[in-house]
């Protein structure tokens, strides 16, 4: 019998010996293996943080200390040992599990997260409470060398090491990011050696380390802070130049070294980083020689994995427009948070790799340097999933709106977004850009308009932001630069003429608001494309010349196209029976996104039932048959 068969909680991994573990450790990577195979999700990341979880949770009680993931997304052996092995196979799903940590879901999980470079912070918030109260818990925050590269995690590390608080930081460093890692740091890391006065320190006994610390304290921090440069020669390594010990780097597939060295960190007083390095998708071939590619995998066959290929893409038609924009303009630049193969810049990168900075982790980032590149007359586009822009958000106010520069924002996953949940929702763009001087923003109807917009944006200038789905989309293939149409800014299109009532639609509820009127004659429909500015003269017309206007938007309702349209309406005292749909003032979980627009309301099915409310369902049912 496989040991995993009689693991219910990590207090049953405390009963397997300890020289075994490393073969436990393999019993859990096939279940990861088999997990991700059935149901998809975040296999590499997990793969490579098997040993890591086995050894955390032998060491530390996860009931009462706080095990911190950053990111979360490596939690799947966690979420194995920690009671959740039979539900693995929802994760993701409907009702499911969700793919990262939730405090909700798990006393073992420590944080909700999904977002990365979070995990410092927390762990640091935790720590200061957890001396406040005097109480004798551990905490360890995990984060990965991607995420160390987010200024959120600097920072925090800033603020730790002036803390002085006692913390463990595992810094899991497999070199990857989604894709390969960026940033000096990076490099410095690879450079880095296990520091003599460890060694010294390991030979002498477990119990030597201790025995360093212990005295100087008594000295005050800062005698102590000064004495640790002194005990530990590499006084260059930056974690150690914040007031951070720094062990490592050490192997993080070896349990037993693992088992060793947290185990000798764990009483340490104050801040410990312990850096171990890793392979993103150890032990799984496939994995391990294309990371990359199984970051996040689709479901697999286990026995003949392969990589089932995605259609085209709204991000393939940004990439392609991308590459197209750069190739006739040498002043247009393209600049992604770590984030080239979600957002379809493979190609770009290699056709333009003058003009294409991937920055790491860091949207603010992102923004700002697209800021000093308008400043010098460059034009650049900043790629940034809806979710992420979230984290530049000051940087948009701050270093482009006010000062007005030419800076377009290619937003992509716009709208809910499926597996990854309520983290990763794009639902609250509109709502946060509409509010901003001078910027615009617009959502296509589809892939020719997203090029024809991205062309008009830089040609006009400004803050403009463009918004679009996750997912495949039509046309289905790359187009021609001639055949991007020409897009008269803020102005919205009416696609079907109505009599009684309009549905104003935008992005993809504009196939719902067709669906659901298709042959009603009494119900018209617009691509309500430009949320900001929007399309006054239309609808001050559309209401004028009939009772009822429906919005329709995959975004939240506090502050979407549906309040655009409110306001304008009231700020031009225009009265008429306005209906609003969309995502109702409540976090979203994971979910088919399908399912999720009719449960809120704003699928065919929620359209129609407002129309027969209004008694605008469509009269003549023959006439489906002849449309
Ligand atoms: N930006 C922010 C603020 N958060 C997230 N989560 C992303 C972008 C997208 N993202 C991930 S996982 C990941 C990124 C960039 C790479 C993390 O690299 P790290 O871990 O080295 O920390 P590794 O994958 O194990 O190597 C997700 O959205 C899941
Ligand atoms: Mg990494």
């Amino acid at each position: 019998m496989r040991f995993l068969e009689s693991i219910t909680s990590p207090a049953d991994l405390r009963n397997i010996p300890r020289e075994r573990l490393s073969e436990f450790a393999g019993e859990l990577r096939d279940e990861i293996v088999r997990v991700c195979s059935l149901s998809g999700g975040h296999l590499a990341s997990s793969l490579g943080a098997v040993e890591l979880t086995v050894a955390l949770h032998y060491l530390f009680d996860s009931t009462t200390d706080r095990i911190i993931w950053d990111v979360g997304h490596q939690t799947y052996g966690h979420k194995i040992l920690t009671g959740r092995r039979n539900l693995m196979e929802t994760i993701r799903k409907p009702g499911g599990l969700a793919g990262f940590t939730a405090t909700s879901e798990s006393q073992h999980d420590a944080l909700t997260v999904g977002h990365a470079s979070t995990s410092l912070a927390a762990a640091l918030g935790m720590a200061l409470s957890r001396e406040a109260r005097g109480a004798p818990y551990h905490i360890v925050a995990v984060i990965g060398d991607g995420a160390l590269t987010g200024g959120m995690a600097l920072a925090a590390l800033n603020q730790i090491g002036h803390a002085d608080v006692k913390l463990t930081i595992v810094l899991n460093d497999n070199e990857m990011s989604i894709s390969e890692n960026v940033g000096a740091l990076n490099h410095y890391l690879s450079t880095l050696q296990v520091q003599p006065w460890f060694q010294r320190a390991e030979k002498s006994g477990k119990e030597a380390l201790r025995g360093i610390w212990k005295p100087l304290a008594e000295y005050g921090s800062r005698a102590k802070k000064a004495a640790r440069g002194f005990f530990d020669p590499a006084s260059t390594n930056p974690f150690h130049a914040m007031g951070v010990r720094y062990v490592g780097p050490i192997d993080g597939h070896d349990v037993q070294q693992l088992l060793y060295y947290l185990e000798h960190v764990k009483d340490l007083d104050g801040p410990t980083m312990l850096h171990i390095v890793t392979k993103k998708g150890k032990g799984y071939q496939i994995a391990e020689s294309d990371p990359i590619t199984w970051h996040g995998a689709s479901k697999f066959d286990p026995e003949n994995p392969v990589f089932a290929g995605k259609p085209y893409q709204w991000s393939d038609a940004f990439g392609d427009a991308a590459i197209e924009l750069a190739s006739r303009d040498d002043r247009v630049w393209v600049i992604t948070p770590a984030m080239r193969e979600g957002s379809g810049l493979v190609e770009y990168s290699k056709r333009h790799p003058e003009r294409y900075i991937d920055v790491g982790i860091a949207e603010d980032v992102a923004v700002t340097v697209g800021a000093g590149l308008a400043l010098r007359d460059e034009k650049p586009i900043v790629a940034i999933y809806s979710t992420f822009l979230q984290r530049g958000y000051d940087q948009v106010i701050h270093d482009v709106c006010i000062e007005n520069l030419d800076v377009v924002f290619a937003i992509d996953r716009a709208g809910l977004v499926g597996g990854d949940g309520a983290t990763h929702q794009g639902i609250y763009d509109l709502a946060y850009l509409r509010a901003l001087p001078n910027m615009s923003v617009a959502m296509p109807k589809d892939t020719s308009e997203m090029q024809g917009m991205l062309k008009a944006a830089l040609r006009l200038g400004g803050p403009k932001a463009i918004r679009w789905p996750r997912g495949s989309t039509e046309p289905s293939q790359a187009q021609d630069y001639d055949a991007w149409p020409a897009i008269e800014w803020g102005t919205w299109e009416l696609l079907k003429d109505g009599k009684d009532a309009f549905v104003l639609a935008l992005g993809p509820t504009l196939a719902y608001a067709l669906e659901a009127t298709r042959g009603n004659d009494r119900v018209g429909v617009v691509n309500a494309r430009f949320v900001k500015p929007i399309d006054r003269e239309l609808l001050v017309e559309l209401a004028a010349r009939s009772k009822l206007l429906i919005t329709t938007e995959d975004h939240a309702l506090h502050g979407g196209l549906g309040t655009a349209v409110a306001e304008t309406l009231a700020d031009l005292d225009q009265s008429v029976r306005l209906i609003r749909l969309g995502i109702p003032d409540e976090p979203v979980p994971h979910g088919d996104p399908n399912a999720q627009h009719e449960a809120f309301g704003y699928g065919p099915t929620g359209i129609k039932q407002i129309l027969a409310e209004f008694g605008m369902e469509k009269l003549t049912p023959l006439a489906e048959a002849s449309d």
